[in-house]
C-alpha cells in the first residue's frame, strides 16, 4: 500500500459527520401512534425487496438511539443527520401532530446536543404516509401542499435547537425509482406519473423551504439533498454528447434547474414531450420553488456513462446500476445506453471512482457560486464480517473514504467552499429493496442480536473527525 507522503488536512470548522434515515434504523413501526408508510407497505408486499426484508425492526434505533448517539460521540464524530418519519408525526399525512411521534425527535436531539454533535434534519426520506399515497401520491399536487404543512410543524417543533435543514433527500429516487422503473416505493411504473411526481417533489420542497422559514429563527440553514451524479459520454461524438445531456437533465437539471435558477432545462422540456405536456407546472410554481437556499447538500456513489444506443444495444442486459426493473427509471430515453463504468467495484456494483465526486463539487461552484455545500452521503458497501476476535476489519471502506475526501480536499484547494461530509452511513441497515445484505455502516450491526461493532473505517473516520486530517491508509 502506498505510504501518504502529504498529509490530508482540512479546515478546522469542517463538519465530520455520519447520515441516516428514519425508515432504515429506526424499526418500532407501530410505536407512538406511527402508521405505515409507503415502504411499509411496498417491503411487506411479496417480491419487491430482497428476501422479503423490511424495516418493522430494522437495527431497533428507536429504542437504541442513545447508545448509538454514544458511539458517535465515542468515535468523536461532529455531526449527525437523520431523517424523520413523517407518519409519525402526522399518521394520516395531514392534521394535527401526534406529541409522541415528535417527542421521540426531540429525545434524539437533546441527547446529540447533550453530546456536542451538530443535528442535521432531513424531513423526507422517501417515506410517505400511506394514506397520501392511497391519494395519488408524488404525481397529484395536494401532496406537496402537505408536505408544507408537516414541514412547518416539525420546524415549529425542533426549530429552536437543530440549525441544519434539508428538505428533501434524493427527490430523483422517490420519482424515478418510485414510480418510474417501480423498483423503490410505491413500486409504479409510469414514466408520465414520474415526470410529474418530479415537479410536485420539487414544488414541496420549496413550500417546504417557505415554511420552514416562517418559524424557525432566520439563523437556521435549509437545504436539500441531490443525488446529483456526474453524466459522461462514452464518446466525444455529438449523438453520445446528447445522449449524456439527456440523462444529465433527467438526472440532475430537473431538480437543479428550477431549485437553483427558477426553470426547467428546455432540452428537458422538448426531450419529455413525448410523455407529458408539463400542464401541471402551474403559474407562480417556479418562483415557489425557486427559493434562496442557505446550503446545497450533495450525496454521491458513482458516476453514470452513457452513449446513443445502437439498435443492438436493445436486447441487452441494462447496466445503469438502479437495481432490477424491465421498466427505465429514465423517461423518454430509450435511445440512451447505459453503460457499466471502469475500475474497482462495492459490493453495489457500484465502480469506485472519486474523481466525480471532485466533479460535481467543481459543477455546483460554478452552477451557484454563492452556495456553501454538504457532502450529505458517500459510502460503500461491502461484505463485513466479523473475525474470530470479533473485529471487523474494512480496509476497502478505508481506502474509499480516504480517496473520496482526499477529492472533497482537492476541490476545497480548487476554491470550493464544501463546509462538511456526512458517511454514509453510520450503522449498517435496511438498504432499501436490496434488504439487509448490503452493509453500508461505519457500525457493524449483528443482526440476530442488534449488536454494534465499529469496523476499523469508524475508528479510521472518527481519528479523521478528531484531528481534522485523514490518517494514513491502514487497517
Ligand atoms: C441513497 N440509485 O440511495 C439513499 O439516500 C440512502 O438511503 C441509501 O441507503 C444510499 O444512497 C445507498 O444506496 C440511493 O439507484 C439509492 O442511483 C439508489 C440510487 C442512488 C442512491
Amino acid at each position: 500500500m502506498p505510504e501518504q507522503v502529504t498529509p490530508v488536512t482540512f479546515p478546522p470548522t469542517f463538519l465530520w459527520g455520519s447520515a441516516t434515515s428514519a425508515y432504515q434504523i429506526e424499526g418500532a413501526v407501530r410505536e407512538d401512534g406511527r402508521t405505515p408508510s409507503i415502504w411499509d407497505t411496498f417491503s411487506h408486499t411479496p417480491g419487491k425487496t430482497a428476501g422479503g426484508e423490511h424495516g418493522d425492526i430494522a437495527v431497533d434505533h428507536y429504542h437504541r438511539y442513545r447508545e448509538d448517539v454514544a458511539l458517535m460521540a465515542e468515535l468523536g464524530l461532529g455531526a449527525y443527520r437523520f431523517s424523520i418519519s413523517w407518519s409519525r408525526v402526522q399518521p394520516t399525512g395531514r392534521g394535527p401532530a401526534v406529541q409522541r411521534g415528535l417527542d421521540f425527535y426531540r429525545r434524539l436531539v437533546d441527547e446529540l446536543l447533550a453530546h456536542d454533535i451538530k443535528p442535521a434534519i432531513t424531513l423526507y426520506h422517501w417515506d410517505l404516509p400511506q394514506e397520501l399515497e392511497d391519494a395519488g401520491g408524488w404525481p397529484e399536487r395536494d401532496t406537496a401542499l402537505r408536505f408544507a404543512e408537516y414541514a412547518r410543524i416539525v420546524g415549529d417543533a425542533l426549530g429552536d435547537r437543530v440549525e441544519n435543514w434539508i428538505t428533501l433527500n434524493e427527490p430523483w429516487c422517490s420519482a424515478f425509482l418510485g414510480y418510474g422503473s417501480g423498483v423503490h416505493a410505491p413500486g409504479r411504473t409510469d414514466a408520465a406519473a414520474s415526470l410529474r411526481a418530479a415537479h410536485h417533489l420539487n414544488l414541496a420542497h420549496g413550500l417546504g423551504a417557505s415554511a420552514l422559514r416562517s418559524v424557525m429563527p432566520a439563523r437556521n440553514s435549509v437545504a436539500v439533498s441531490l443525488n446529483s451524479c456526474p453524466v459522461r459520454p462514452l464518446s466525444q461524438d455529438p449523438a453520445d454528447l446528447a445522449a449524456a445531456r439527456k440523462i444529465d437533465d433527467l438526472a440532475n437539471g430537473v431538480f437543479h434547474g428550477p431549485m437553483l435558477h427558477g426553470a426547467y432545462p428546455e432540452t428537458l422540456l422538448s426531450a419529455t414531450s413525448s410523455i407529458t405536456d408539463w400542464s401541471y407546472v402551474q403559474d407562480g410554481d417556479l418562483e415557489k420553488i425557486n427559493q434562496p437556499l442557505d446550503a446545497l447538500g450533495l450525496n454521491y456513489y458513482t458516476p453514470t456513462l452513457v452513449s446513443a444506443a445502437s439498435p443492438a444495444d436493445a436486447s441487452g442486459p441494462r447496466s445503469d446500476g438502479h437495481g432490477a426493473s424491465s421498466y427505465s427509471p429514465w423517461p423518454a430515453a430509450d435511445d440512451v445506453t447505459f453503460h457499466l463504468t471502469p475500475g474497482d467495484r462495492t459490493e453495489m456494483g457500484w465502480s469506485i471512482d472519486p474523481t466525480g465526486l471532485h466533479e460535481l463539487i467543481m459543477r455546483y461552484t460554478r452552477e451557484a457560486p454563492n452556495l456553501p455545500l454538504y457532502i450529505t452521503e458517500n459510502g460503500a458497501a461491502y461484505d463485513d464480517k466479523p473475525d474470530a476476535d470479533g473485529r471487523v476489519h474494512d480496509p476497502e471502506r478505508i481506502a474509499y473514504l480516504h480517496g473520496h475526501l482526499s477529492a472533497v480536499r482537492r476541490a476545497i484547494t480548487d476554491g470550493a467552499d464544501v463546509r462538511g461530509y456526512y458517511l454514509w452511513s453510520l450503522l449498517d441497515n435496511f438498504e432499501w429493496a436490496y434488504g439487509y445484505g448490503k452493509r453500508f455502516g461505519a457500525v457493524y450491526v449483528d443482526y440476530a442480536t442488534l449488536e454494534r461493532t465499529p469496523k476499523s473505517s469508524a475508528h479510521w473516520y472518527g481519528r479523521a473527525a478528531r484531528t481534522g486530517e485523514l490518517p494514513p491508509l491502514q487497517d
